[in-house]
């Protein structure tokens, strides 16, 4: 039996479902029940009433999220080390150091942080919704982490003066991106419309036709009447790109942007996972509680407006 048959019939099985990263390996994208952003993945998982176990392919903190959203569900992370190394960035003793300093500052933490992290904030937001997160909040200065780009980038959008915790907090594989690149790809594709994740650099966000999440790059080249896309983001989710819109182009804006921690998932760990039943991702509920709270203030805020 293919490898692939093999992991669909335990699927079945263990009544599992398998929820893949826009950034995952096109093979794994290919045989998952969805495919999305961090959110909405654990958003799906959710909905999915039925499934008993959770097959998550990403990397820590998105199984974290979604263990901690799903608390009667198994929730397996097929590659124990696919860390994300942002969210690593910022532990909880940096926090607290920053709270002591301005102590009435609210906290909003990106969802790329650690559940421990996610315990000691006022509420999480995404890429897609940081702007609205921060907007609904009633103070004019926020501290703001891991990611220092995002953060430059809200504050630019709002106004708002955001402190950035820690202070050079960072993507490695959206830092890849520079203008260079995206300068030549232009004089050979005049027309093609420039998409830039919010954790890239100014430069990199400065020279884009829309800045904006991964799922929101997905809905933007659905709806554009441009027949060319430079991408600056993981090139995962070129392959998604390219499945949902065929008759147009996708480039990525710098060829060896590639996440080496969402690419230790590969179809042999995705079946080793279900069929051991591994790696189970916990969160202690003293944690997943303050954790929870959090990303259920984020869905609040995102409901209201929409
Ligand atoms: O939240 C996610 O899934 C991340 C990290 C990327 C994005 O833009 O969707
Ligand atoms: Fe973390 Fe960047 Fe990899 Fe996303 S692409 S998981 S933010 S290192």
């Amino acid at each position: 039996m293919e490898l692939v048959e093999k992991i669909l019939k335990l699927k079945k099985e263990k009544k599992a479902i398998i929820l893949a990263h826009n950034y995952q390996r096109s093979e794994i994208q290919d045989i998952a029940d969805y495919v999305g952003d961090s959110i909405e993945l654990s958003r799906k998982a959710m909905e999915e009433k039925e499934a008993e176990v959770i097959l998550f392919s990403a990397v820590d903190f998105m199984a974290e999220s979604a263990a901690i959203l799903n608390p009667g569900k198994k929730v397996l992370l097929p590659t124990l080390g696919a860390r994300c190394p942002m969210a690593q960035m910022l532990t909880v003793d940096e926090i607290k150091r920053w709270k002591v300093l301005y102590p009435l500052v609210p906290v909003v933490l990106y969802v790329n942080t650690l559940a421990s992290a996610k315990a000691y904030c006022d509420i999480c937001c995404t890429s897609a919704n940081a702007v609205e997160v921060i907007e609904s909040l009633n103070s004019e200065t926020i501290l703001f982490g891991p990611d220092r780009n995002l953060g430059e980038y809200v504050q630019a959008k709002t106004g708002k003066t955001i402190i950035p915790i820690p202070e050079w907090g960072f993507c490695p594989t959206h830092l890849l991106f520079q203008p260079e690149e995206v300068h030549v790809l232009k004089e050979q594709h005049p027309d093609a419309v420039v998409m830039v994740h919010p954790e890239c650099t100014q430069e990199m966000r400065s020279i884009a036709d829309f800045v904006g999440s991964t799922s929101q790059m997905c809905r933007y080249a659905r709806e554009s009447n441009a027949g060319t896309f430079i991408v600056a983001t993981e090139e995962g989710l070129l392959h998604r790109l390219k499945k949902e819109n065929s008759e147009k182009r996708f480039i990525l804006a710098y060829k060896d942007a590639v996440c080496p921690n969402m690419k230790l998932n590969t179809l042999e760990r995705l079946y080793m996972a279900l069929r051991e039943e591994k790696y189970v991702i916990n969160v202690p509920e003293p944690i997943a509680k303050h954790a929870r709270k959090a990303l259920e203030k984020m869905f609040e805020v995102t409901a209201k407006k929409s």
